[in-house]
């Protein structure tokens, strides 16, 4: 094929002009260099790009197929395709300047006869991704192995009834958790895209969760082996494509590590949409995450509040965003994590533009939520509000019983002798929220 050159045709990078800019191919937030509590803006948000979403995905939904129609998708040789498809890729890296992109393996290469063959094809494109990555500054904030679109995957992954599938699964991580690594990847993501079940009937449900443990320790094993650095991470989400994924939720995945040795080991990668389909807000998860020492990046996108499926979106709200970025900075901001856009646009946004724009003014949507966080933080009214709440329990009672010095006796001892009556506070909740509305 011919190379889609200049995809984004005059689309010029982006650059930060303020919120006064009426520039819809400007930045009005996202100023990368400000300071922020102490840290550049960029190095707080972390940016990545996600490939299968923005370059691979070509708009079909269950009733209809392709929409896209893109020129690296058709028309030649499948290599010369995924070549064609990373200059396309970076060319968005440089005009958003986003520090990050993230991919699944069959994502930027197609799969050949074998998984020989799929894995030179992996890595021929790893190689061009090196080289672009020598001259550009966009790094890897992680790789994946897709392990859900092949029908060999049917039935699971490491959760298949049949051992060799596990086998094949382990071998395709093993190269893509080295490809990653090779490319200074800052961590590894396993989604569990089919590990689940459809029905209990042909399902050993604890054979399964075992074959899981199994594999996980595999892959941390393998890690250490090749000096990986990066972070393990496991994306929770609660169904789809299966009707139940084991990996439901940040609750449920913090189970499963510790069932398997592996809570110091592996942290997650919370997306949004995923948590609202388990029934949480995004900032639940992030909280429960820092509170069971496991929060490690997110997808960030949002759902459609009357759909009960994974619809994608890039995030256009600024009060879950900002509330999102308040539990992460409580939680002591991203290490190796990062903030990837695992969001699409619509189906009938066909222009190259609205593939920029969205990516744009998501990008100044957190930018400008994080400004918000960082007022809430800075102020300290609702930390200060939470630590009143719980002041009791510093006194010597409260501290003793906290640290295990009482026993159950003791304590109701205590009730009676002292003839306890405790009277309850209002939560406040209404004059909290509107706390957090003063911030915007
Ligand atoms: C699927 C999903 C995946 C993971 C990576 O819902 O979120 O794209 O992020 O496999
Ligand atoms: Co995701």
């Amino acid at each position: 094929m011919n190379a889609p050159v200049r995809f984004f045709g005059e689309i010029q990078p982006f650059r930060y002009e303020g919120p006064e800019s009426r520039n819809l191919f400007a930045y009005r937030w996202y100023d990368k260099d400000r300071m922020v509590l102490g840290k550049r803006m960029e190095d707080h948000l972390r940016f990545a790009i996600a490939y299968w979403h923005s370059f691979t995905w070509p708009g079909g939904d269950p009733f209809g197929g392709e929409t896209f129609l893109r020129p690296w998708m058709h028309g030649g040789d499948e290599m010369a395709l995924a070549r064609a498809k990373a200059d396309v890729a970076f060319d968005l890296f440089r005009i958003l300047d986003v520090p990050f992109f993230c991919f699944h393996d069959r994502d930027i290469a197609p799969e050949g006869k074998s998984l020989r063959e799929s894995n030179a094809n992996v890595r021929a494109i790893a190689d061009i991704f090196a080289r672009k990555m020598e001259t550009e500054k966009v790094r890897l904030l992680w790789g994946t192995a897709n392990l859900f679109s092949n029908r060999r995957f049917m039935a699971g992954a490491a959760t298949n009834p049949d051992p060799d599938v596990f086998a094949y699964a382990s071998a395709q991580v093993k190269h893509v958790l080295e490809v990653t690594h090779e490319l200074g990847g800052q961590n590894y993501v396993l989604w569990g895209g089919r590990e689940g079940y459809e029905t209990l009937l042909n399902t050993d449900l604890k054979r399964e969760l075992d074959q899981m443990g199994r594999f996980l320790n595999l892959v941390v094993e393998h890690k250490h082996r090749i000096g990986f650095k990066g972070t393990i991470l496991i994306e929770p989400k609660p169904q789809e494509p299966t009707k139940h994924q084991y990996d439901y939720d940040v609750g449920t995945v913090y189970g499963l590590l510790c069932r398997a040795g592996l809570q110091d080991e592996v942290k997650v990668n919370i997306e949004a949409n995923h948590a609202t389909l388990a029934g949480h807000s995004f900032e639940h998860e992030i909280a429960m995450a820092a509170a069971l020492g496991i929060f490690g990046s997110i997808d960030m996108n949002k759902g459609d509040a009357q759909s009960g499926w994974d619809t994608d979106q890039f995030p256009t709200n600024i009060e879950d965003t900002a509330l999102a970025l308040y539990e992460i900075i409580k939680a002591g901001g991203f290490t190796t994590g990062g903030l990837n856009f695992d969001a699409k646009i619509r189906r009938q946004s066909l222009d190259p533009e609205d593939l920029v724009l969205a990516h744009a003014g998501a990008m100044d949507l957190c930018a400008r939520a994080l400004l918000m966080a960082a007022k809430m933080v800075e102020d300290g009214a609702l930390q200060r509000a939470v630590d009143e709440r719980y002041a009791g329990w510093n006194g010597a009672e409260g501290g003793a019983m906290f640290a295990g010095e009482r026993s159950l006796a003791d304590i109701a001892a205590r009730v009676e002798a002292e003839g306890l009556d405790p009277q309850p506070r209002s939560g406040r909740q209404e004059r909290l929220e509107n706390l957090v509305a003063s911030y915007f």
